[in-house]
């Protein structure tokens, strides 16, 4: 794998409409690769573009060797991938197999009968034991799906449940019948077969449940105020996931030669753990995904509970992180992908005097790490989280389960809705914004979920004109990962850990140094940094760079600076 590159992450559904009927697909991505390639991207990562009811917008796959045609056609798809690869690009596939739709072929069969040749290809079991099907708390385990709600669903003909870790759309995969897993390997070969250069790979630190010799599941820890529990210790980093993923990459792999890109989304991974996956003497996967950063403004109600966040957090977990895999392992980098809301808006600021400022300080931050970025569509905008009035607005299927149960078990509607318009999915699922035109240049249909109205000032047209707008700095982080080898390679040293407002690091890489020194705050600081950068050369700032006479070393509102210094033996 090239870790030099960066990544580039489409959400087909939200991205570019070519036929008018409002929703996203192949046509508008072939349309737009201009923008891409302009942004100097290496790597394309799709969201799932697979045959899906839509449950939850394509993360519920009932064909996986086609594509649905709300996106368009395996044609158009081999149309679009020859093109992203005549651009020098690589496009990256999203392998979603902890589970599949309820309306795939394998859990209809599955379900069709207990005797079924499937039905070990999914989770069944009979209610737990001394409860009739169908009562309160006879569900196997006593797990909550992601998206509210009991994770066992029953199924009336047979009595028996099945396991749906998130939508009852979304039936979990038994990865411990090896038929389950030789299919999905042939599945991945056929599409590397086809081009593809790799896989973003969802929830895969779940498909290796605990289960006892005699099948039997253990019930989760109680959550205060829930009917369920947290079974989250029976299948986050089950017992069997590192023999699975060095499988997956023994069968599916090993064998092929080209630079090919494996990113495991993982929950609840662990430094340590991570360390293992991503080490490549064990070939198991090329970085992970890992949620702490983006779960720190969590509060005890959960994630759309939210509470102030502190950049002391930020930098001790970022910090640990770039440590931890310094020696073995690589990190990936992001703030943004389709499942968090808007950096600008959660961790910066998107009021129009500090949008473009607060959106460059947190890329120059995010970008300067040691590890691979993944840029995520509109965020190289500075698209912010969208007005949403009320629950009509939502379309996302964890947003709306959340408000219905909330309100239904007594929870103050406005109160839900606030933690929703802060933290929902559906923040990052906006139409991206092409032009300042109707439905900002995404569609001359009905978009699927409203544009967001900002965009007569936040769009890629205004932003492509101005040297000085978001677009144009990402592009510019992105030359920098390509010509300066530190800041690909470079180790990793924090500074100021204690500064509320200041994230400064050095990066070294033989004798050229960096110094990253980045305002997370909208107030003037200065902060003690190292001596020996007074002369150094800025090699990229996100405000004109002008001193003022006594001013030396302020820093103002969002201001972010990156110094480079050649330092002989020192
Ligand atoms: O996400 C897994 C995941 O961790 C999130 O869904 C998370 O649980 C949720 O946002 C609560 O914070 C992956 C995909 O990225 C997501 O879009 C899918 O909904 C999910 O898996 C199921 O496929
Ligand atoms: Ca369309």
């Amino acid at each position: 794998m090239d870790i030099t590159g960066a990544v580039y992450q489409i959400y087909p559904r939200s991205f570019a409409d070519s036929n008018g009927d409002g929703i996203g697909d192949l046509g508008g991505i072939l349309a737009h690769l201009d923008h891409l390639q302009a942004l100097g991207v290496d790597v394309l990562w799709l969201s799932p573009i697979y045959c899906s009811p839509q449950d939850d917008n394509g993360y519920d796959i009932s064909d996986y060797q086609d594509i649905d045609p709300a996106f368009g056609t395996l044609e158009q798809f081999d149309e679009l991938l020859a093109a992203v690869h005549g651009r020098g690009m690589k496009l990256v596939m999203d392998l979603v197999v902890n589970h599949t739709s309820d309306e795939h072929p394998w859990f209809v069969e599955s379900r069709s009968s207990p005797d079924s040749p499937k039905r070990d290809w999914y989770w069944w079991r009979r209610p737990r034991p001394g409860m009739a099907a169908g009562a309160a708390g006879a569900e196997p385990t006593n797990w909550a799906s992601a998206f509210s709600g009991p994770a066992w669903e029953l199924d009336e003909a047979s009595g028996e449940y099945y396991l749906h870790l998130f939508s009852p759309k979304q039936p979990d995969l038994n990865w411990e019948n090896p038929q389950v897993r030789q299919a999905v390997y042939a599945m991945m070969g056929w599409w590397l077969d086809r081009g593809v250069d790799g896989f973003r790979m969802d929830v895969i630190n779940m498909i290796s449940k605990d289960v006892g010799p005699d099948g039997h599941l253990h019930d989760g820890r109680p959550v205060e105020g829930s009917p369920y529990g947290d079974g989250s210790a029976s299948y986050i980093c089950g017992p069997r996931i590192h023999e699975f993923l060095q499988e997956m990459h023994q069968e599916v792999f090993a064998h092929r030669d080209g630079q090919l890109l494996t990113v495991g989304e993982m929950p609840g991974v662990t430094v340590e753990e991570a360390v293992l996956f991503t080490d490549p003497a064990r070939a198991e996967v090329d970085m992970v995904f890992q949620f702490e950063h983006v779960d720190l403004d969590h509060g005890p109600g959960g994630k759309f509970d939210p509470r102030p966040l502190r950049l002391t957090d930020v930098k001790a977990s970022l910090g640990r992180w770039q440590e931890g895999l310094e020696e073995v392992g690589w990190n990936s980098l992001y703030w943004n992908n389709h499942d968090q809301p808007r950096v600008v808006s959660r961790f910066g600021d998107d009021s129009p005097a500090h949008r473009v400022a607060s959106a460059t300080c947190l890329a120059t931050l995010l970008h300067l790490h040691r590890g691979t970025p993944y840029v995520y569509q509109g965020e190289e905008l500075g698209m912010t989280n969208a007005p949403f009035d009320s629950i009509q607005d939502f379309r996302d299927i964890e947003s709306v389960n959340h408000y219905r149960h909330a309100v239904a078990a007594g929870a103050d509607a406005e109160t839900v809705l606030a933690g929703l318009r802060w933290t929902g999915r559906d923040n990052a699922r906006t139409p991206v914004q092409w032009t300042s035109g109707p439905n900002a240049g995404f569609t001359t249909g009905t978009p699927w979920i409203a544009v967001n109205p900002n965009h007569d000032v936040v769009n890629a047209e205004a932003a492509r004109a101005d040297p000085d707008s978001v677009f144009h700095h990402y592009r510019r982080l992105i030359e920098l990962r390509h010509t300066e080898p530190v800041v690909a390679l470079g180790d990793f040293t924090m500074l100021v850990p204690h500064h509320e407002q200041v994230y400064a690091f050095t990066r070294r890489l033989g004798d050229v140094e960096l110094l990253v020194v980045c305002n997370v705050s909208g107030d003037d600081v200065r902060a003690d940094l190292p001596g020996g950068w007074a002369d150094a050369e800025l090699l990229i700032g996100n405000r004109p760079d002008v001193v003022v006479p006594g001013e030396e070393g302020l820093l103002r509102p969002w201001e972010a600076r990156v110094h480079r210094r050649t330092c002989g033996n020192q």
